[in-house]
């Protein structure tokens, strides 16, 4: 059984206050508008007051926190970039990074549950879907009714989706689906699942499976040391009857779930600046607190020299997020670009969580501080929506031509 809260086990709220604060070295809050500030600002509240207090405990239990759906929906965390008629959001790619960037802050497994229900399952449903299938499903995914998943990695085929095995056949009035997904985020509590699997002519399709089908399980994954606050499993089809309204009509091949991830890529580049920016401040207060040899530790040239480094790659991280996110807007963006953002914005998170780590000495490697947690979780998050090399490999071709991937 997946590992829920319930009645008789009650999270742990921690009294320690969240003292949060952003850094802004290059002044990009005049970049943006009063609507984006308030966005962010509200959502930072809404962690600092509903995550924060809880996400140690959670991390440490391996439970993932299911209260938090409706106070992750209210804060607009799902859908924010697609329309306002379907329930969602309407709002611009720039506010939905800065949503993302201030969840992952709390936690990369937090901004996981997000960023799959709003670009991996409400994304594909509104870009490729029917209208009915708009209506049906899209107002009650933003309102956190419902939770869904994307089932597009499999036990043998991960960097290369192509290979999938997974395969539905046609049977007059239904589709035969069989197969299984693995590495699942969101699977052991969905409601659904969009989930990318071959024809007869081996074309890839999208279906919407739905929990409660017949030969439809989605067994939780354990003993993972990174995202232990996101329930990730597998999915498992056995002879699934899918009705044919639930195949997704405006999309063929792999560029269906591809295009998904460009979206979802571009929210992981925003959101590991938050997960760099709480490992960042958490380091500059405790280089501060923390005296040795008869001083503050910031006073060292050292441990200067790692802030100093923090400070530039976020700053960096920072403007390149803004002028993707503006591209984004534009509808000019590249998955070439976003490849860059996503490449380079994890492996900064990564380095700055284990520099801070460092610099926190032993109490570095404790849940009093966020970093041990943040640094692996980025762990997951340099290897899903594509790993770290194989965003090189994709602007490596971008700008030879040369395929290197085969
Ligand atoms: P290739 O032949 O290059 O392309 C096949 C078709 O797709 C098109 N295409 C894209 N379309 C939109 N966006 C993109 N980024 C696209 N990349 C390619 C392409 O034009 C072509 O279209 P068409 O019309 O000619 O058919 O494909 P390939 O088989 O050589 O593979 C390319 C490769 C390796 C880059 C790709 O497969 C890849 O990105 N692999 C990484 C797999 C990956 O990222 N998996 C993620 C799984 S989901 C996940 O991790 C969620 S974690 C969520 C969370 O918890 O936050
Ligand atoms: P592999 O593809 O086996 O790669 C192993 C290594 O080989 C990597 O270092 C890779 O870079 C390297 N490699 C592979 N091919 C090449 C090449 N051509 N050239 C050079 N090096 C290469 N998937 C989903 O569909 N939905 C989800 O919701 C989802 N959530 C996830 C949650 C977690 C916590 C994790 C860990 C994964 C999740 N994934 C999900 C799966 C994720 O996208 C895959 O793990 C990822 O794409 C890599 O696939 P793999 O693990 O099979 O590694």
């Amino acid at each position: 059984m997946p590992h829920f809260p319930n009645k008789e086990e009650k999270i742990h709220r921690s009294a320690k206050q969240d003292l949060f604060q952003a850094p802004d070295f290059y002044a990009i809050d005049d970049l943006l508008s009063e609507e984006h500030k308030l966005i962010r600002d509200s959502v930072r509240d809404w962690v600092k007051k509903d995550v924060s207090p809880i996400i140690e405990d959670c991390a440490q239990r391996n439970i993932f926190p299911r209260h938090i759906i409706k106070g992750m929906a209210d804060a607009g965390a799902f859908g924010p970039q697609l329309p306002a008629e379907y329930g969602c959001g309407g709002l611009d790619y720039i506010a939905y990074g800065l949503i993302m960037q201030e969840i992952e802050r709390g936690d990369s497994g937090m901004r996981s549950t997000a960023s799959v229900q709003g670009s991996l399952v409400m994304y594909p449903i509104y870009k490729f879907g029917s209208e009915e299938q708009r209506k049906k499903y899209l107002p009650k995914l933003a309102s956190g009714e419902m939770m869904g998943c994307f089932g597009l990695t499999e036990p043998d085929h991960g960097s290369n989706p192509a290979g999938m095995v997974t395969h539905f056949k046609d049977m007059g009035d239904h589709y035969l689906l069989n197969g299984a997904k693995m590495w699942i985020s969101n699977a052991p509590f969905a409601d659904i699942a969009v989930v990318w699997a071959k024809n007869e002519e081996g074309k890839v399709r999208g279906l919407i499976v739905e929990r409660g089908m017949e030969g439809f399980t989605t067994p939780e994954t354990h003993n993972k040391w990174s995202l232990r606050a996101s329930a990730t499993g597998e999915l498992v089809f056995d002879n699934v009857r899918v009705p044919k309204e639930n195949l997704l009509p405006g999309v063929e091949g792999l560029k269906g779930p591809l295009t998904c991830l460009n979206s979802a890529r571009y929210g992981i580049s925003w959101g590991v600046i938050g997960a760099a920016m709480d490992c960042y401040d958490s380091a500059v207060r405790y280089s501060k607190e923390r005296h040795q040899f008869g001083r503050p530790i910031g006073g060292f040239q050292l441990q200067q020299k790692k802030l100093a480094e923090m400070l530039t790659e976020i700053t960096k991280a920072q403007l390149l997020c803004w002028r993707l996110g503006h591209l984004m807007n534009e509808g000019k963006a590249t998955p070439a670009q976003i490849s860059l953002a996503k490449r380079n914005n994890v492996d900064m998170a990564l380095h700055i969580a284990r520099e801070a780590r460092q610099m926190h000495g032993g109490m570095g490697i404790t849940g009093e501080y966020p970093l041990m947690r943040h640094m692996m979780n980025l762990e997951s998050v340099i290897t899903y929506e594509g790993t770290h090399d194989i965003h090189l490999l994709i602007l490596g071709m971008e700008i030879t031509g040369e395929n290197a991937f085969v």
